[in-house]
């Protein structure tokens, strides 16, 4: 196994963290380090992950003094793991919404030298268990056919938050700030467009099926930002990234 980063951003999380399954993660891959960032959580995240990091090596946290966002919060890490040199470099959402048991699959798609990128793709279908509320498929399903529409590029799933990539095209992607706190996603696929191209980007880019991924309670978005989706959108595609 390749020498994996994962980057957890961490918002307020102290309710939702669940250690024994990132344990279970590291003794599973031992070649796995996790990155936490603690995005100026107003709870007791810190101190938790604090105290988690203590008995292992491979668990760093880091800290943004004050509250900056998912985008951020994930560029901070990945610009660590960048620095340290591992090979693969990632993101996963806090909650495990995407159980970690996903991600030797994620690691499987990298063996082939032509992938450089791998994000989890939320398609309920026969075999798997992705459970998402009504409401928010159909939303997202909506906002995959704007965002393939503007990229030019066939993708169903941009916003799932568990993604992994080479570290080479992560430092890369993440060299400079994005637009967008939570459509930063959108500003990754627009990045690496830029870099290879159409059509080596959708040879580069896989979407993973996942096999399972739960709705967990406790989202922070809010449908009031929802609302500002089409504005962001604007703003994105608007400019050179
Ligand atoms: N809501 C929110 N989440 C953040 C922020 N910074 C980092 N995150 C993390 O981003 C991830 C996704 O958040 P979540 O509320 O589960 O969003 P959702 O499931 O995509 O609706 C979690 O790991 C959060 O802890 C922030 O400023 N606000
Ligand atoms: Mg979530």
């Amino acid at each position: 196994m390749p020498k994996t980063a994962l980057v957890i951003p961490c918002f307020n999380e102290g309710k939702r963290l669940n250690l024994p399954a990132f344990k279970k993660a590291l003794d599973s891959y031992p070649e796995l380090m996790f990155y936490f960032v603690d995005d100026g959580s107003a709870d007791n995240t810190y101190e938790i992950l604090q105290k988690f990091s203590v008995d292992s090596a491979r668990v760093k946290v880091l800290r943004l003094e004050k509250n900056s966002g998912k985008a951020v919060a994930v560029r901070h890490g990945i610009l660590a793991s960048v620095k340290d040199g591992n090979a693969l470099t990632g993101f996963w959402d806090a909650d495990l919404a995407t159980p970690l048991s996903e991600l030797n699959a994620f690691i499987r798609e990298l063996s082939s030298p032509d992938v450089e990128m791998v994000m989890g793709c939320r398609l309920a279908h026969l075999g798997s268990k992705v459970k998402r509320k009504v409401s928010r498929h159909y939303l997202g399903r909506v906002f995959a056919t704007t965002v393939s529409a503007l990229l030019s590029m066939q993708v169903y799933d941009t916003q799932c938050g568990a993604k992994l990539m080479r570290t080479e095209l992560a430092a890369k992607l993440f060299d400079r700030p994005f637009i967008s706190a939570w459509l930063f996603d959108v500003e990754l696929l627009k990045r690496t467009k830029e870099i290879y191209g159409i059509p080596a980007c959708e040879t580069k880019i896989i979407e993973l099926p996942l096999r399972q991924w739960n709705d967990v309670a406790g989202s922070k978005l809010k449908f009031s930002k929802m609302l500002l989706v089409p504005f962001v959108l604007l703003r994105i595609f608007s400019r050179r990234s």
